[in-house]
C-alpha cells in the first residue's frame, strides 16, 4: 500500500457516475502503487440529507450544499465532476481557474462552444502543472487498451474499416420517466452524445486517428414520456404507466452516422439506447490490411483477433483472455482467468491521472481530445438535421 502524501479529492453529483468515481477513489491505491494517496475530503450536492447519505454510504468525509464552496476550500486540490452536461463548463473553469486539477464527466459539454472555452481553461491551467481530464473510462477496459496496443503494433496493417456500436435498451419501454437524460438543455444530446461520444472516442483512440466528416441521421422514437414515478437503474425499468401527466423527449434515441478518418479508414457507427436485450453492448472491430481486431463490452475480458497471415487452412478469430500479467492492468489484480469488471475502467482513469498530476505530464484524453468529440458531434447533429448532407469535422 502506498504511503504517498495526499491528492485530496472534492466531488461534485453523486448518483451512478458518482458512485462507481468514489469507488475508484477508494480502491486505487490499494491495488496499484502510486506516487499520490486519493482522499475522499468533500462531497457536493444541493439536497443536504441526500448528499451526506451518499457521503455517508460513499466514504465522503464532508459534505457541502454548493459546488463552489469545494473550489473555495483550500484542503482540494481536485474537482471531480460527476454531474448533467449542463454544469461541466462553469464548473471545471471556474475549478480549473482556482487552481484545482479536474477530472470531468463524458461528453465534456453540451457544445462545441464550450468545449472550446474548457480547453481554453485547461491549456492556461496546464502551464502551472494543473491537469485536466475527461473520463472516457472505456480507454482503459484492459481489453480495449490491448486492442490500441496491437493497431500500434502493426497487427492489423493499413486500417481499412471501422465499425463502432454502442447499444443499450433501457428506454426500450415508452412508460419508463423521464429524466434528465431526455432533456436536451440538461444533457445536450441523447443516445448520440451520452455513449455515441464513448465510440467515436473509443475509435480515435485505437485508431490514433481523426475523424474529419460524417454523414447521419437520428430518430426519438417515444416522444413523451411520463413524468414522475421511481427511477429504478438507468429510468427503463419501473414504468410509471400511461395514466400520468407527460412531458416531451427533447434528445434523440438513436444516432446513426458513416465517417471517414484522416488516415483513410471509413467507419460506420451506432449509438442507441432502443437495442432491445443488448444491455451495455460497445463494440468496435477494425478490419485492416493484414487483420481485424473486434470487442464487445458484454465480454469485457475478451479480445478477437484475426491474424490474415496464419497459413491457410488454420485461420480464423481467436479468442485472447485479457487477464494475464503482460496486459494492460492486469497485473495489478488478480490471477490469470478472473476477469474485471466495469467499475476496474474508472480505478484505471483514477490510477493514470494520478500518474499523470505526480509527474506533470498532461493526461489522456485530455479536454483538447474531448473537444476532438464534441465537435464530431456537432457535425451528426448538423448533417441529420440537413437530410444526412456530409458534415465536415473542423480540425
Ligand atoms: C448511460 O447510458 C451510461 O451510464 C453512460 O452515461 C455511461 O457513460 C456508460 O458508461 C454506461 O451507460
Amino acid at each position: 500500500m502506498s504511503v504517498a502524501g495526499p491528492l485530496r479529492v472534492g466531488m461534485v453529483g453523486y448518483a451512478f457516475m458518482g458512485g462507481v468515481h468514489s469507488h475508484a477513489w477508494r480502491s486505487a491505491h490499494r491495488f496499484f502503487d502510486l506516487p499520490l494517496t486519493p482522499e475522499l475530503t468533500a462531497l457536493a450536492g444541493r439536497n443536504a440529507g441526500a448528499a451526506q447519505a451518499a457521503a455517508d454510504k460513499m466514504g465522503w468525509a464532508s459534505v457541502e450544499t454548493d459546488w463552489r464552496r469545494l473550489i473555495e476550500r483550500d484542503d482540494i486540490d481536485l474537482i471531480d465532476i460527476c454531474t448533467p452536461g449542463d454544469t461541466h463548463a462553469e464548473i471545471a473553469i471556474a475549478a480549473l481557474q482556482a487552481g484545482k486539477h479536474v477530472l470531468c464527466e463524458k461528453p465534456l459539454a453540451n457544445s462545441v462552444a464550450e468545449a472550446e472555452q474548457m480547453t481554453q481553461a485547461a491549456t492556461a491551467a496546464a502551464a502551472n502543472g494543473v491537469m485536466a481530464m475527461c473520463g472516457f473510462t472505456y480507454r482503459r477496459t484492459p481489453a480495449l487498451a490491448l486492442f490500441k496496443q496491437m493497431v500500434d503494433d502493426g497487427k492489423v496493417g493499413t486500417i481499412r474499416q471501422v465499425r463502432a456500436q454502442y447499444l443499450q435498451d433501457w428506454l426500450s419501454d415508452e412508460n419508463g420517466p423521464l429524466t434528465w437524460r431526455m432533456d436536451k438543455e440538461k444533457a445536450g444530446s441523447g443516445a448520440l452524445g451520452d455513449i455515441g461520444a464513448h465510440i467515436i472516442d473509443a475509435s480515435q483512440f485505437v485508431t490514433g486517428q481523426q475523424i474529419t466528416g460524417v454523414s447521419a441521421i437520428m430518430e426519438t422514437f417515444v416522444k413523451e414520456r411520463p413524468i414522475g414515478g421511481e427511477l429504478v437503474g438507468l429510468g427503463g425499468r419501473g414504468a410509471v404507466g400511461a395514466d400520468v401527466p407527460k412531458g416531451p423527449v427533447t434528445v434523440d434515441d438513436a444516432a446513426l452516422f458513416t465517417a471517414r478518418f484522416d488516415g483513410g479508414p471509413i467507419g460506420i457507427f451506432e449509438a442507441t439506447r432502443f437495442a432491445l436485450g443488448r444491455r451495455n453492448a460497445l463494440r468496435l472491430e477494425v478490419n485492416g490490411s493484414l487483420g481485424s481486431i473486434a470487442f464487445d463490452f458484454e465480454d469485457m475480458n475478451t479480445l478477437q483477433y484475426y491474424d490474415g497471415t496464419d497459413e491457410p487452412g488454420a485461420q480464423g478469430f481467436r479468442r485472447i483472455l485479457v487477464t494475464e500479467p503482460e496486459h494492460p492492468y492486469i497485473a495489478a489484480w488478480w490471477p490469470p482467468g478472473h476477469g474485471l469488471g466495469y467499475e476496474h475502467g474508472f480505478t484505471h482513469q483514477v490510477v493514470d491521472l494520478v500518474n499523470a498530476i505526480a509527474t506533470g505530464v498532461q493526461p489522456t484524453p485530455s479536454f483538447a481530445d474531448a473537444l476532438k468529440v464534441q465537435r464530431v458531434l456537432a457535425a451528426v447533429e448538423t448533417s441529420a438535421g440537413n437530410y444526412s448532407t456530409w458534415e465536415p469535422v473542423p480540425a
